[in-house]
């Protein structure tokens, strides 16, 4: 039985939890105290799974803020069963959307409004989507949307189109592939929109 949001409940009683299309996982790396000489992702940890929309809010509320943090710490939403790593199966051929900000306010709407977009199913290309990314630095702080299929440029592009809207920017973003990074930092992104 679907309830008036169209989304079914389970359980019982006054417990009843809205049940989202699938299953999403947060993860966290703070890299705050990076050990020298540590290989990347040793500070990655996978924190929680969950498929419920009240979970979701349990857990932004209670951790998932990225301006609860002062600087060198990732926020990750991933599709279940996807790892936020290249070489992850799923992302060895994607690559990235990213947007800047130089405020932190910002950021936790940027972040805020993607992860309601991604569990609420809000892409028409959604299942070429991995997940997203909140990176807190010092100086800017960036936000990056995961896809899988790096070469397909017309369904990227209508991907960063609608991520734009999604988080309210007009200036152009790019769009790069985890494999020209994998090779060399200075190859700059192969699609703008
Ligand atoms: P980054 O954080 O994606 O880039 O990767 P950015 O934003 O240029 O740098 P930052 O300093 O602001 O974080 C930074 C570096 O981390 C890369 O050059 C890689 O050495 C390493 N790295 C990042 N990612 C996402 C991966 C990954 O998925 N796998 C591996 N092996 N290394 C990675």
């Amino acid at each position: 039985m679907a309830n008036e949001g169209g989304q079914e409940p389970t359980g019982a009683g006054s417990k009843q939890k809205h049940r989202l299309e699938r299953k999403w996982t947060f993860w966290f790396d703070n890299q705050s105290k990076p050990k020298q000489g540590a290989a990347w992702g040793t500070s990655l940890r996978k924190i929680y799974t969950f498929d419920t929309v009240e979970e979701f809010w349990c857990l932004y509320d209670q951790i998932f803020r990225p301006s609860k943090f002062p600087a060198n710490a990732d926020f990750h939403l991933f599709k279940s069963g996807i790892e936020p790593k290249w070489e992850d199966p799923e992302c060895a051929n994607g690559g990235k959307w990213s947007v800047t900000s130089s405020r932190k306010a910002n950021l936790d709407n940027m972040w805020l409004e993607t992860l309601m977009a991604l569990i609420g199913e809000q892409f028409d290309e959604s299942d070429d989507i991995c997940g997203v990314v909140a990176s807190v630095r010092q100086r800017q702080d960036k936000l990056a949307l995961w896809t899988k299929t790096a070469t397909n440029e017309a369904l990227q592009m209508s991907i960063g189109r609608k991520w734009k809207e999604i988080i309210d920017v007009t200036d152009k973003i790019t769009y790069s592939f985890h494999d020209d990074s994998r090779r060399d930092k200075s190859i700059r992104g192969r699609y703008n929109v």
